[in-house]
């Protein structure tokens, strides 16, 4: 079958023919592989944009394997590898290191991948792969200096205590950051979530924290942290998390996320349907917009097509989202609102989703129609 949209190569194979990055035949619905993981995976409701610090229970969560339980008593973090003083540290001495809180907001790679065409096979996030929590932790670095790493370490590779396979491959899931990214001040070993110790679907006990990079890069339920002379080849990192167009080229890795702004739905929704209702008149349109690298830059709302700017609020934190609003005077009839939010660096979000093989860092501009009584 061809592509309709002529897109070229790889397309549509049956989800059965490929195990690396399926991609869903044209129109075809989702299966209930993807229902299964769309419901263990929750996203945040559109409605937890108005918290600048997401309840826990509302933050997203994402969980490629099953959630480990450990016995806190048991468990210690490994530091090894390449480093001069290797250490094996309980919780407790973690928790007595210096102490750091800030707030971080964190975005799923995969987050807009549903509405891709072809869709690729796996969690299928339309929007709501985001929340911004308040993680209380360690910095990395201090740990990382007393361990003294070799002259030749060029990756940290951490390790969680989950285990499974993707793509046909058996794997603890793992990450790595280059030694000059590990060493960013604001990278954090988290014990904490909003002021209490991490839930089990979080990471408990200690999970990475990476600001600023899409949510594959801060491992949950760490066990060990390795420095390693050769760059990690292991699946999250060199098959996984790619912006890769075919099955042929490797493609560049997904590390920060792409400037983003959501609105929250206003007016009432139908149940089943979620059609959206708004009384005429002055409405205030508000959402959280937020970008990984430096603050968002300014935000738009769109009505029917026309863009306005939008009013930016302080951000919690340097490394957390930004209120926004916008007043619409909301007439009778069938109307699309959109919002777009643009970088330091000058980054928009773009109209048309950038299509990829395995759906990664899809900040197509978020439109929400609603009939105006
Ligand atoms: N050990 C481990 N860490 C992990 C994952 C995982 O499956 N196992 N998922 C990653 C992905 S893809 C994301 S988006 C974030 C989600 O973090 P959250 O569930 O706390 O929101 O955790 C990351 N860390
Ligand atoms: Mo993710």
């Amino acid at each position: 079958m061809d592509d309709p949209y002529g897109r070229p190569a790889p397309f549509g194979p049956l989800v059965a023919d490929c195990h690396m990055a399926p991609l869903a035949r044209p129109g075809q619905d989702i299966t209930f592989d993807e229902l299964q993981l769309a419901t263990r995976n929750r996203g945040m409701p559109l409605e937890g944009l108005h918290y600048d610090i997401t309840p826990v229970g509302m933050h997203y969560l994402l969980v490629h394997f099953d959630i480990p339980s450990v016995d806190v008593g048991d468990w210690r973090l490994r530091v090894g590898g390449a480093v001069d003083r290797p250490v094996e540290l309980a919780i407790a001495e973690i928790r007595s290191r210096p102490e750091v809180t800030i707030p971080v907001t964190m975005e799923c790679a995969g987050n807009g991948r549903a509405r891709l065409d072809p869709r690729p096979i796996s969690q299928p996030w339309l929007v709501e792969a985001v929340g911004t929590a308040e993680w209380t932790g360690t910095p990395l670095a201090g740990l990382l200096q007393e361990a003294g790493l070799a002259d030749d370490a060029v990756e940290i590779v951490f390790t969680g205590a989950d285990r499974g396979i993707e793509s046909g491959i058996e794997h603890d899931y793992q990450r790595s950051l280059t030694i000059s990214e590990a060493s960013r001040p604001e990278i954090l070993l988290a014990w904490a979530m909003n002021g209490r110790d991490l839930e089990p679907q979080h990471g408990y006990p200690l999970r990475l924290i990476v600001p600023g990079w899409y949510g594959m890069a801060s491992v949950k339920w760490l066990t060990g942290i390795d420095a390693v002379t050769a760059p990690f080849a292991g699946y999250q990192q060199a098959t996984a998390y790619r912006y890769q167009e075919s099955r042929d080229e490797p493609g560049e890795p997904v590390t920060r996320i792409r400037v983003r702004a959501l609105m929250i739905p206003p007016g009432i929704p139908d149940f089943r349907t979620r059609s959206r209702f708004v009384d005429g008149g002055a409405v205030t349109v508000t959402g959280r917009a937020w970008c990984g690298t430096e603050l968002v830059a300014g935000v738009e709302l769109g009505v029917d097509g026309d863009w306005q700017p939008a009013v930016l609020d302080e951000a919690p934190g340097p490394w957390a989202w930004r209120r926004w609003s916008c007043s619409w005077e909301a007439v009778p009839g069938d109307h699309v609102l959109a919002c777009r939010a643009i970088d330091a660096d000058g980054n928009i979000q773009p109209g048309e989703a950038p299509w990829n093989l395995q759906g990664m860092g899809n900040n197509l501009v978020q439109e929400v129609a609603v009939s105006v009584r």
